[in-house]
């Protein structure tokens, strides 16, 4: 039998992109549902509105991936919520899952005044099943050129202007840039506060920037050559919201990837990732970070793009078959 994918499933894959035009977060639009599968809220059910305080990343079908700030003087975090799946916050239809934090890592040398290793993972209670609406994200290994990348997207739940209490109902997302660190940590900019472990995303000029309520959350950017996504950021934090000179402030992932595996218990503490020649450089598959055998949930190829896939290759075939007579 011909083996069209790993047990491991896939990631970075958008199965509802292709039902809109790919084409708030600060100066964002409204995502259509389905559009960053990979997006999760998490929620304090006992704060007023949704009790949406920060945005994670599914990186595993039972892990997700958000900032070590979330919780700062965080109680009770086994009865927060994590939705995933959702585009409305306050109309969830039958796509959303919801689960339990069984589990909290945040990173052990997290400094919360230079927000050095922004960077936390949360363990779900229960897997959830991947679906066209739910995704995993791909996280990149220290070989990947990130700064090549594009285009790279932001998305949230967060305030979409500076200062703002409302929230939106629904998840937007917005374009960003990639900033060279250098540029980013100039002194009319971040004067030096920018790490090697941080990226920097937004426009010289402002405007178009995430805001608080969207930490946690992802830094998106699509692979050069194929169609799937890398998380590589995490947001952080930045001197206002679409501020000019002052972008938004991510955690690298790539710079995180042994950290993530080792306390997702998948690789023993000290062994550091050497990846064989073969899958590093700019050409890295994408490889969803495998799940736990002793547990159901990887989340497989979804079926309309294979489906898409095969009737692009048969158009193809009918070209070359007609270029032959
Ligand atoms: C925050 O407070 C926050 N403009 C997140 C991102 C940015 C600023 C603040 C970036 O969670």
């Amino acid at each position: 039998m011909p083996v069209l994918m790993s047990d491991a499933g896939t990631c970075g894959v958008r199965p509802m992109a292709s039902q809109h035009n790919t084409m708030r977060v600060v100066g964002g639009t409204d995502a259509q549902p389905g559009s960053w599968p990979w997006i999760v809220s998490i929620q304090v059910p006992w704060r007023r509105g949704t009790g949406h305080i920060c945005g994670g990343t599914l990186i595993s079908p039972q892990w997700v991936l958000t900032a070590a700030h979330c919780f700062i003087n965080a109680t009770y975090v086994e009865m927060w919520r994590i939705v995933v799946g959702a585009s409305s916050l306050l109309q969830m239809g039958p796509e959303v899952q919801v689960r339990n934090i069984k589990r909290l890592v945040t990173h052990e040398h997290y400094n919360n005044r230079s927000q050095r290793n922004d960077i936390a993972l949360l363990e779900l209670d229960q897997p959830v099943q991947c679906s066209y609406y739910i995704q995993l994200a791909c996280v990149p290994d220290g070989s990947l050129r990130v700064s090549e990348l594009s285009p790279c997207y932001i998305s949230g739940w967060g305030a979409m202007e500076e200062g703002s209490k409302i929230r939106p109902a629904i998840l937007q997302e917005a374009l960003v840039h990639l900033i060279d660190n250098h540029i980013c940590n100039s002194s009319q900019w971040y004067a030096g506060a920018v790490r090697n472990t941080n990226l920097c995303a937004g426009y010289q000029q402002g405007g178009i920037d995430t805001c608080q309520g969207d930490s946690g959350g992802p830094l998106v950017c699509k692979d050069r050559t194929a169609d799937y996504y890398w998380l590589v950021g995490v947001t952080s934090w930045g001197t206002g919201c679409g501020r000019a000179h002052q972008p938004g402030i991510y955690t690298s992932t790539q710079h995180y990837r042994d950290w993530i595996l080792v306390h997702m218990g998948l690789r023993p503490a000290g062994q550091t990732s050497a990846p064989p020649v073969s899958a590093s450089g700019p050409f890295q598959k994408p490889r969803p970070i495998p799940a736990d055998a002793s547990r159901p949930g990887s989340c497989p190829f979804p079926r309309n793009k294979l489906v898409d896939f095969f009737a692009l290759l048969q158009e193809l075939l009918q070209v070359i078959k007609e270029s032959e007579v």
